[in-house]
């Protein structure tokens, strides 16, 4: 337990630098967790094609060993950097701070940080982030948010990626998605989406400019443009 606790305290000094290079850059950053498979790269893209032209999109995304999905992101517009965990099943502040050293922040808007795939230890690492998404698809089964109260508990919004499939998915109700997350999280912004179709992602886009607006204020007391 001691050991436990000297590692996160370490872990929260260095989310506290990553959080001032997010403020001085004036970018959000947003910490996307969720399942493996959940659709937390689908919706990074529909995200992308959705703000083209109008923001410019940062992003890190963490993986055991591939670069595949900061390759899928570069692909869909986003200057991206993967980090490679190796064995860690979760990204922590200091991977964030070298990766966030390499990709360099001036000049974005917004940096999402993909973060591996698992419902249990993203959700206890720090990294700077202003907003935690959690992307839970709805072949998962509605109990997950029972199940992992702690990340889902955290998350200041939940995606119901893959609502495309609810009705290949006999039995499947989304209100038992709905109720399951009131039970868990006190007041859970939730929005179903099909983000390969860009089917619901307008509330999402609208929830992420207004944390950006809201986070203004600090940007511009640090002298920034907003
Ligand atoms: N039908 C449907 N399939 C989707 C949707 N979003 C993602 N998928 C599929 O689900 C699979 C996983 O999607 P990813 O975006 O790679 O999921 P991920 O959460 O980033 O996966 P990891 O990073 O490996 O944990 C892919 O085969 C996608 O095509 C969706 O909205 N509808
Ligand atoms: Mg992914
Ligand atoms: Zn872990
Ligand atoms: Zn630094």
């Amino acid at each position: 337990v001691d050991l436990e606790e000297r590692i996160l305290a370490a872990n929260e000094a260095r989310a506290r630098h990553n959080r001032e290079h997010f403020l001085s850059a004036g970018v959000l950053a947003v910490n996307v967790m969720g399942s493996p498979g959940s659709g937390k790269t689908a919706v990074l893209e529909g995200t992308a094609r959705a703000l083209r032209g109008s923001r410019r999109l940062l992003a890190l995304a963490g993986d055991l060993t591939t670069d595949l999905d900061a390759r899928r992101l570069e692909g869909a517009g986003i200057r991206s950097r993967s980090i490679s965990t190796g064995s860690a099943c979760h990204l922590d502040a200091e991977m964030v701070h070298h990766a966030v050293h390499d990709l360099a922040l001036a000049g974005g808007d917004y940096l999402f940080i993909e973060n591996v795939g698992n419902l249990v230890c993203p959700a206890v690492f720090d990294l700077g982030q202003a907003v935690n998404v959690v992307v839970l698809s709805v072949t998962e089964g509605p109990d997950k948010p029972l199940k992992y109260p702690v990340m889902f508990r955290k998350a200041d919004a939940v995606l119901l990626a893959k609502a495309d499939l609810l009705p290949a998915l006999p039995g499947v109700r989304l209100e038992d998605y709905l109720d399951n997350l009131a039970r868990v999280a006190p007041e859970p912004r939730v929005w179903p989406v099909a983000a390969l179709t860009a089917g619901g992602l307008e509330p999402w886009i609208d929830w992420l400019e207004t944390r950006r607006a809201e986070l203004s204020g600090a940007w511009v007391a640090e002298g920034l443009e907003v």
